[in-house]
């Protein structure tokens, strides 16, 4: 029996979509919570195989999810190619910047990532033994542009306005920066597949903010670089893109990089997106991530519209970004029913 997430992935339309969440393992769980109190800090967690393979175990037993997405961060890329990395509590990551041809050249070699990313890769071993036989298991890594945006500005900017200074003043060195990322990129995914990872996700969080050129050259170009690349490794591996708030750029998105399926943020309907996106492949997504905080008829009403909307093709059921930490897990579980019962 083939994983329904898998099912998809090979474009199979279905009368049930497969579901799991973006952050679906995070503080909206009091399990969750415990677990990382127990490791100490974040990053403390991420690189603790056992207790990273149990936080994403949690939301699997608690809803049995048709996929876990590994517990770890976008950010320990930058850290494995040299960056300072920690978290403010209640503020979020902060890393050293990037604003100069000495820091560029201060970054370790692409291939230099796997000695700090080893914990990583042992999280999917032990993942990929001990998830239930039905639960695919998918990696991820930030893509090129968002991860860039973090390491050039050192922390979450709301637009991401340090990484388009240093791309309008000085291209070649941000596309040295880009290629680093890609490069680290190829190799960190595919650790994670020859690690038991059965499908990866690239999250593309900031793609909304190139324009024009820009996101051909920020956005498409990296994804297809290092889809092409993950391709000729591991052919049978399907890939999901999520260029979020990319609007009609999300057209030919896939056919334009190679992604198997394009993730959708919840600022398109999944009227238009079933006629101009899904119509060439597979879709994921699209629930407004507030419906997890207030619930109620509006969550079941807007779950099965979702549903529905997309019940002509191949569609993966998730959220259009991630769970928030105010959630209540009572709406997650209406939400699943909400969608098998559509
Ligand atoms: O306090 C905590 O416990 C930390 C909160 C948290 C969590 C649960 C962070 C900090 N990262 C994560 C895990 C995480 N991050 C996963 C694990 C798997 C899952 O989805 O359950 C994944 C896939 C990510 C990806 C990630 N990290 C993205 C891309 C997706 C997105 O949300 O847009 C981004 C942009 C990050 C950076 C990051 N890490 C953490 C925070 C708070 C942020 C955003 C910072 C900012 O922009 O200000």
């Amino acid at each position: 029996m083939t994983k329904l997430l898998l099912r998809a992935l090979a474009q199979e339309t279905l009368p049930t979509p497969p579901i799991w969440m973006m952050r679906q393992a995070g503080r909206y769980l009091p399990e969750y919570r415990a677990t990382r109190e127990k490791a100490g800090d974040f990053l403390s967690l991420c690189y603790n195989p056992d207790l990273a393979a149990e936080v994403t175990l949690q939301p699997i037993r608690r809803f049995g999810f048709d996929a876990a997405i590994l517990f770890a961060d976008i950010l320990l890329i930058p850290q494995a190619l040299g960056a300072d990395l920690w978290f403010v509590t209640g503020e979020g990551p902060r890393l050293s910047t990037i604003t100069s041809p000495e820091d560029l050249s201060a970054l370790r070699p692409a291939d230099a990532i796997h000695d700090r990313l080893a914990p990583v890769y042992e999280t999917v071993r032990i993942l990929s033994k001990e998830l239930p036989p039905e639960t695919a298991l998918i990696g991820f890594a930030g893509a090129p542009w968002t991860v860039a945006t973090y390491m050039i500005a050192g922390r979450g900017t709301p637009d991401q306005g340090p990484a388009h200074v240093l791309k309008n003043a000085d291209r070649a060195a941000f596309t040295t920066l880009i290629d680093r990322i890609t490069e680290a990129t190829i190799l960190y995914l595919s650790a994670q597949i020859e690690a038991g990872a059965e499908v990866v996700k690239l999250f593309d969080s900031w793609a909304g903010s190139l324009k024009g050129q820009d996101f051909d050259d920020f956005a498409i170009a990296p994804a297809r670089r290092i889809i092409a690349a993950l391709k000729q490794r591991h052919p049978d591996t399907p890939i999901i893109a999520f260029p979020r708030e990319a609007g009609d750029r999300y057209i030919g998105f896939a056919q334009a990089t190679g992604a198997d399926c394009v993730a959708l943020d919840n600022s398109v309907s999944a009227e238009w997106a079933a006629a101009n996106v899904q119509s060439t492949g597979c879709v994921q997504g699209n629930l407004a991530p507030q419906h997890m905080v207030t619930g109620g008829p509006e969550l079941i009403a807007e779950a099965q519209r979702i549903t529905r909307a997309f019940r002509g093709g191949p569609h993966i059921f998730n959220l259009g970004h991630g769970i928030t930490p105010d959630a209540d897990p009572d709406n997650v579980a209406a939400m699943i029913e909400a969608v098998r019962s559509a």
